[in-house]
This record gives C-alpha cells, structure tokens and sequence, in this order.
C-alpha cells in the first residue's frame, strides 16, 4: 500500500533530507509549514515540482492546525522535527521554547491519540538531553539509551518533556511513537547560527577573500564562543534514515543515533582551516563573550549499539568528510552568488 507522511518542520535541516528519501520510497509526502512573512522553503525548493509532495500551513503551537491536517490527511506516518533548535537562543527565547520544542509535541501525541491512533510518530529528541550526564565504562565514556538525563538548557528542558511525554503516550494508549536521541548532524543545509556552519561559511569567506589576492591584515575574523566542547558530529543524511527505519520496525522505542566519535569545537576549527591550507587559526579566530552560553554541555559522544543491531543502522559519512562536504559547498556558493551578481 502506497504510505502518507505528514513532516513537521520540512523546511528544516532535516525535514527536507526526510523529504528526499520519504519521497523517493514513493511516499505521499504532507509537509508543514509556518506562514512567515519572507520565504522558509528554500531547502526544499528543488523538490516543489514532486506531484507527491504537498504543503499545508500549520504551526506546532497551535492544536487547531494540526488537528485539521491530521483529519484531512490520515497518514501512516507522523515525522514531527519542528522545533525552535537553537540552544543558544533557548536561553533568550524559554518560554517559546517550551511552547514550540516541548508543548508542541504534547499537542501531536494528543491529536494521536484522540484521531489517528493507528498513526505512527517520530519524535526528535536531542542528545542535549544527556546535559552533562554520561555513562563510565572503563577508559570510555559515552551516552547511551540507560545513560542518565541532567538537560542544561531551556532547549533540552523543552525536548526531555516531549520525550518523556512520547514514551509516556506509548505505554499508555499503546501508540507507535519512537524517539530517535539524535547526536549533533550536520550538512551542506545546515542553519547559519550553528558552530559548524558559521565555521565553514567562514572558511568560504577567508577562502574567497585570499583567492582574490587580500593579504592577511585585510582578512575577516572569526568570532566564536567555547572551544573545549565536545561534541558527536554525523551527517543530516545518514540520521534521517535512522528515523525511517525506527518507525518501519514492528514495536515502537527510543535509539540513540550517532557516530560514537567525539571532537571538540577546536578540532572542527583546525579541520576546516587545514581544508584550505592553513595549519594555524590562532590568527583568525576570536573569542567572543556573546557566544558563551550561561550553561554548557561539555561533552558528548554517543553508544548506538542498539540502532545497529536492531535497525541495522550505521553512519556513512566521516568526521573530514563531513568537513569538506559543507566546506566545498560553502565555497561553491560564494562563487556561485558572484557569478549571478
Ligand atoms: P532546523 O533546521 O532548525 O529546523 C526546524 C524546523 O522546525 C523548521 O522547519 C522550522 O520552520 C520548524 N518550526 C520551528 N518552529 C515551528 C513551529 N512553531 N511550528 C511549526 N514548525 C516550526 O532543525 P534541524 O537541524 O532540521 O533539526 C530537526 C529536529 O531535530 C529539531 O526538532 C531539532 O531540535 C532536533 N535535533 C536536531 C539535531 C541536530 O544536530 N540537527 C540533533 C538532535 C535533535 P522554519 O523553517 O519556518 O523556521
Ligand atoms: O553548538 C559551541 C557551543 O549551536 C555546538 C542543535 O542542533 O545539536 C545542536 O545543539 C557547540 C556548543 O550546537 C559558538 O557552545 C562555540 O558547545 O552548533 P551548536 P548544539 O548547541 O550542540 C543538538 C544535538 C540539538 O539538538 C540542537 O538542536 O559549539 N560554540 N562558539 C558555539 N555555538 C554556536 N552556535 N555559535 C558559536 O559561535
């Protein structure tokens, strides 16, 4: 039987990945979209023309909207990965935060439960849930699905309340809700204000900006925050084939998906100046007191054993492959703007 798929949050990072691969597995394929005043759906332009792809405007806070497309649409599959994503911000923005990250999914599971409860639902919970918690074993230390929660966000307040809240509408009412504990991933579509992006869209830049013949006093700087994080970095495109498999499985449950590799924000640093030939970033980078966060995750490095083993899932793409792709891209772009320009 041909599948329909509702994705909250297709215009994402995410949501537009999941679009490509729901859509070449011939799925009808609902998109919801916030009504914003400039355009949202530049990650999923190259897909509009896709007869089996819809949009419809809903918005996470309100139940009314989502109660509606879920009516009218009565898909096997809910995919919800909206959310207010940026933890920085969740410090300035908790209360939002909470409504769009933490209520919102309340507001789905609900709708499931009083509409649609054959309907299955991938909830996308966050490795910033780990907080600063992690599992000892031996000289290795790791977060996996037994690891402890300790959140150090408004952010991951947010997605440990939906969370619990997808496990809790599972042993209740009996929904196939899984939550994928997805590790931090990246990609070409990364958004702007995340470390790895800003670092390779400033590599383009610096890149661009030698090419053309300026020396190094005239060269733009970096302005970032905490170095010493650690963090799980993937590629978008491997994780949210991770969320299809969980919700193709027979007994709905929560995986932790990752790389089981850890890198520090400085390791991403020195990767994606060493890409265009420069051993020393000391020179170019600032540290910047606005990009400190009032609390922070120091590190993370993730188990996905159980992913493996039971959804046969592995990540493709490494750690410098991951950092060229999104550095040749952003280089790629450059270009392509001036020769538009
Ligand atoms: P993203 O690029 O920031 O995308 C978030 C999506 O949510 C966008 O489509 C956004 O719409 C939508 N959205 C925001 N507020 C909404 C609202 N009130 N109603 C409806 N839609 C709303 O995030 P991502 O990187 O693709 O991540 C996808 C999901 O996985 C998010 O829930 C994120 O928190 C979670 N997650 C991400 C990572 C990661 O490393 N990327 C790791 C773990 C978990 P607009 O385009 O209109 O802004
Ligand atoms: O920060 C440090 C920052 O904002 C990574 C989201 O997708 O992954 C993401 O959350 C690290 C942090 O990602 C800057 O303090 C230093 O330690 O790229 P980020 P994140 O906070 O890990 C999780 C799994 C999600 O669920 C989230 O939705 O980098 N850092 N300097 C900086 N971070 C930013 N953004 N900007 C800086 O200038």
């Amino acid at each position: 039987m041909k599948k329909k798929a509702v994705v909250f949050g297709i215009t994402g990072q995410d949501g537009s990945y999941l679009a490509e691969l729901l859509l070449d597995k011939n799925y009808d394929v609902v998109g919801v979209t916030r009504r914003v005043s400039t355009g949202n759906t530049g990650r999923i332009a190259h897909l509009m023309d896709c007869p089996r792809l819809s949009l419809v405007e809903g918005d996470l806070t309100d139940y009314s909207s989502i109660l509606r497309i879920i009516e009218e649409y009565q898909p096997q599959e809910v995919y919800n990965l909206a959310a207010m994503s940026h933890v920085g911000t969740s410090f300035d923005q908790p209360l939002l935060s909470f409504d769009v990250t933490g209520k919102g999914c309340l507001n789905i599971l609900e709708v499931l439960r009083e509409h649609s409860p054959f309907t299955r639902f991938y909830q996308a919970s966050s490795s910033e849930m780990f907080g600063d918690a992690l599992t000892q074993r031996g000289g290795d230390k790791f977060q996996d699905e037994n690891t402890l929660f300790r959140p150090q966000s408004p952010y991951a307040i947010a997605k440990l309340a939906a969370h619990h809240a997808t496990r809790l509408y599972r042993q209740s009412y009996n929904l196939h809700a899984s939550c994928g504990i997805l590790f931090n991933h990246e990609s070409e579509r990364r958004g702007g204000r995340f470390v790895t992006k800003k670092i390779t869209k400033y590599i383009a830049q610096l890149y661009t900006h030698f090419e053309k013949g300026g020396d190094q006093e005239s060269a733009p700087l970096l302005y970032l925050g905490n170095l010493d994080a650690k963090r799980d970095w993937g590629h978008a495109e491997d994780y949210v084939r991770a969320m299809w498999l969980m919700l193709q499985e027979d007994k709905p449950d929560d995986y932790v998906i990752a790389t089981g590799e850890t890198h520090s924000v400085r390791d991403f640093l020195k990767a994606s100046f060493e890409t265009i030939g420069i051993d020393d970033y000391t020179t170019f980078v600032r540290q910047d007191p606005r990009f400190m966060r009032p609390s922070e995750v120091p590190y993370l490095k993730g188990n996905y054993s159980k992913a493996k083993v039971v959804l046969g899932w592995n990540p493709q793409v490494s750690f410098s492959d991951l950092v060229s792709r999104m550095v040749d891209y952003d280089i790629k772009q450059i270009k392509e703007r001036e020769t538009v320009g």
